[in-house]
């Protein structure tokens, strides 16, 4: 056994400990024979794939930002594939899902979702995913975009105080999800917000089903997450002094497939007021939406989806003129409107219990004129 990779399975069995605490004895005996597993892949593919030589590429940095925006891009790619490099910043943190309503969350850059990155099929992604040492557990990162190494997760254990980086060629056109999957506690990370999603466009954009280009002048990122916050004997919410104490409270809310909310961008509310979406009658919108963990059916209340690519993979047709789409949990999926009237626009999942009870909604603000020949009041509502 090469020495690194002795020092290696040490590191990991000394952080198992450390988890132990936090995770409970039951799910350590997994987690070893798991860790084990992954370390030895991990060094596998790091002895056996060549270097690439990819000096000749240009090398672009990327700023991410929050959601719901999305960071300056192309839409049709200039030049040869490139180098983009991203980084993203591991953050435990309190995090309010409704009013007076607080959970530990797990985020990517402080966000729930963590932020879109946009590539174009064929560049590389090099992303530094640093976890500083004021976090309290091991984290990684696992790209649905990604061929090889559970998504890059194998390469990417990451204890406090650690950084890694992970390069991977974007080969498949599409948005796809990313999350953390730490051996042992992967849904526990994923539903603590720990997911986001990128997108990677054919490098002559995107197309309509006749192969005309369609370009966006406004996209946002919608990232839905189901939470599972636990109750007290009386119903009332609880909140915990540190992020493990919470853990088997919540592990035993999440076995129960029941979320006590289900939230666009992190919390109840938090696409609507001042943090509504904006638009003008006439633009053209592009609506990135992904679910880590949990199945989700988009719609626009007033609106359509005018090429929808419910899965998002953009090799495909869009799908013309849906009324609600259908987006399978662990995928992102992607729908480009036109808007044509002004007015509050609610964005919903249309599992309207899960919009209206349990906060799954956002609002998009559409100013302009009215069309009368859409649509019209021939008699305001009056006394029969
Ligand atoms: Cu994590």
């Amino acid at each position: 056994m090469p020495c690194r990779l002795m020092e290696k399975k040490v590191a990991n069995n000394i952080n198992l400990s450390r988890r132990a605490l936090l995770a409970g004895a039951a799910a350590i005996g997994a987690a070893a024979q798991l860790t084990t597993m992954v370390a030895a892949t991990a060094e596998d593919v790091a002895e056996t794939v060549a270097p690439l030589d990819l000096n000749s590429l240009e090398r672009v940095k990327v700023e991410l930002v929050a959601p719901p925006f999305v960071h300056a891009h192309e839409q049709v790619a200039t030049g040869a594939p490139k180098i983009v490099e991203f980084t993203l910043t591991i953050e435990e943190k309190r995090h309010e899902v409704d009013d007076g309503v607080e959970l530990w969350a797990m985020t990517f850059n402080g966000s729930v979702p963590g932020p879109l990155m946009v590539v174009h099929e064929g560049d590389y992604v090099e992303l530094t995913l640093i976890n500083p040492d004021t976090n309290l557990m091991m984290h990684n990162i696992d790209f649905h975009a990604a061929t090889g190494a559970l998504g890059g997760a194998a390469l990417t254990h990451v204890n406090p105080g650690e950084k890694a980086v992970l390069r991977f060629k974007a080969t498949k056109a599409g948005v796809f999800v990313y999350h953390c999957a730490p051996e042992g506690m992967v849904p526990w990370h994923v539903t603590s917000g720990m997911n986001g999603a990128i997108m990677v466009l054919p490098r002559d954009g995107l197309r309509d089903p006749k192969g005309n280009l369609l370009t966006y002048d406004r996209v946002y990122y919608v990232g839905e997450q189901d939470f599972y916050v636990p109750k007290d004997a009386d119903g009332n919410y609880m909140s915990y002094e540190s992020i493990g104490d919470g853990y088997a409270d919540t592990l035993e809310v999440m076995r129960t497939l029941l979320p006590s909310h289900v939230v666009f961008n992190g919390k109840v509310g938090a696409l609507t007021g001042d943090n509504a979406l904006k638009a003008n009658v006439g633009e053209k919108v592009f609506v990135v939406h992904s679910q880590a963990n949990r199945d989700t059916r988009p719609h626009l209340i007033g609106g359509h989806g005018d090429f929808v690519w419910q899965t998002g993979k953009f090799h495909n047709p869009p799908d013309v003129d849906q009324e609600t789409w259908f987006i399978p949990g662990g995928a992102a999926g992607a729908a480009f409107y036109t808007f044509l009237q002004p007015g509050v626009y609610a964005y919903v999942n249309h599992n309207l219990i899960e919009a209206f009870e349990l906060g799954a909604a956002g609002h998009f603000v559409v100013e302009g004129e009215w069309n009368d020949d859409l649509m019209t009041a021939v008699l305001a509502p009056t006394p029969i």
